[in-house]
């Protein structure tokens, strides 16, 4: 890292009382895009509509010539180009994937980044190697704490000059199904998931999935760089240490049922028997209800779960609703196995991170 000039890049700020999203935040958002919310019809989401977010720019990385260095505190430090990655033993897993930052733009006040409203989520099918296998045949040494995670991809943040980079602990690197990934859906990874690899930590936040991935470093102290101390630590004032943002918190989604109006994205619907349907997710452990309230949370009625064999994928709901005339606002929330369970208010913090307050959905039920 290199300390640059303040004056490039501010410290984040709050939105003042009645400032709308200001031309950083259209900048942001018109490169990083939501995935539409009738998406989640599909088990797996294509890949041009799943989420994406870039902190700096895309990288152009040749994949021919691109190789990933595993060293550091490591008996056998290892280079590996594509082929040799292939020619592995390698696993598929289906993976929820949700930016930290999903639902800020509902945060009063607003803190000014990414302004998510709920669509920064996605999943995918990824193939790769297991970075257990990797680090293992690595063989990290005595007194290995912490694994690093360094891209190809560079730039500023508070004025501090980065590649991303992310660290983990020696355990949570080690854990099941951590992928170092060469294949969304079947396919090579697009430009704008990490071409030509990337790590893929089910159950974490976005920030963890490390794209164009060029080097892994074992270390033997934690990691404290500049995306694990600095950034996605939810701090209610600017002084404070935070705590580390890590797991996905429980959130479900609704398909908006009906029909869009083109401005305001109300929905209108013809009155009758109508199912509603959407998808809920969490890191900690499996989603094991969703409610459904059609009275802006004043009552809730659980949906039915679709089964899933993919622990670290959404879950399907549904569930049935006799719509009759009117303006109606639907909620949707999910509880875990951990007890967790989606909160009525918002949860708020500088960077509006692991936000995981409901969503509502305007309904106009039509006259017959
Ligand atoms: N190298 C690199 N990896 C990255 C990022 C980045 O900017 N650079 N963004 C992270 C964040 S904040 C998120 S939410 C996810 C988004 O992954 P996706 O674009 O494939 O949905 O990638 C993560 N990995
Ligand atoms: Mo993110």
């Amino acid at each position: 890292m290199t300390a640059t000039t303040d004056q490039i890049s501010p410290p984040g700020r709050l939105a003042g009382p009645d400032e709308g999203i200001t031309l950083d935040e259209l900048r942001l958002a018109s490169r990083n895009h939501a995935m539409p919310a009738e998406a989640m019809r599909a088990d797996v989401t294509p890949p041009g509509l799943h989420y994406v977010l870039v902190h700096y720019d895309i990288p152009h990385v040749d994949a021919d010539t691109w190789s990933l260095d595993i060293g550091g505190d490591v008996e056998r430090p290892l280079v590996l180009d594509l082929k040799a990655l292939r020619d592995m033993a390698a696993r598929t897993v289906r993976v929820t994937l949700e930016c930290a930052g999903n639902g800020r733009a509902a945060l009063s006040p607003r803190p000014i980044s990414q302004p998510w409203l709920a669509g920064a989520v996605g999943t995918a099918d990824w193939t790769g190697i297991p970075l257990r296998q990797l680090l293992e045949d690595a063989g990290p040494a005595g007194g290995a704490h912490s694994v690093v995670f360094t891209a190809l991809d560079h730039g500023i943040e508070r004025g501090i000059e980065q590649d991303y980079e992310r660290g983990l602990t020696l355990e949570q690197a080690m854990a099941d199904d951590v992928l170092v990934a060469f294949e969304m859906n079947g396919a090579p990874l697009p430009p704008q998931h990490g071409h030509p690899v990337r790590l893929v930590v089910p159950g974490w936040y976005g920030m963890a999935h490390v794209k164009w991935l060029s080097r892994i470093t074992v270390i033997d102290h934690e990691y404290d760089g500049y995306q694990n101390a600095v950034a996605y630590r939810t701090r209610a004032r600017p002084d404070e240490p935070g705590e580390a943002v890590t797991r996905i918190h429980p959130r479900a989604l609704l398909v908006p049922p009906g029909f869009p109006d083109f401005m305001t994205r109300e929905r209108a619907l013809r009155p009758g028997v109508v199912e509603l349907e959407g998808r809920a997710w969490s890191g900690w452990a499996p989603v094991e209800q969703v409610d459904v309230s059609t009275d802006d949370g004043t009552t809730w009625q659980p949906a039915e779960l679709s089964t899933s064999e993919h622990r670290w994928a959404w879950r399907r709901f549904a569930c049935r609703w006799t719509a009759s005339p009117g303006r109606y606002v639907l909620r949707v929330r999910a509880t875990d196995g951990s007890g967790r369970q989606q909160p009525a208010d918002q949860q708020w913090n500088l960077g509006g991170f692991a936000n995981n307050g409901d969503q509502p959905v305007i309904v106009h039920v039509l006259e017959a």
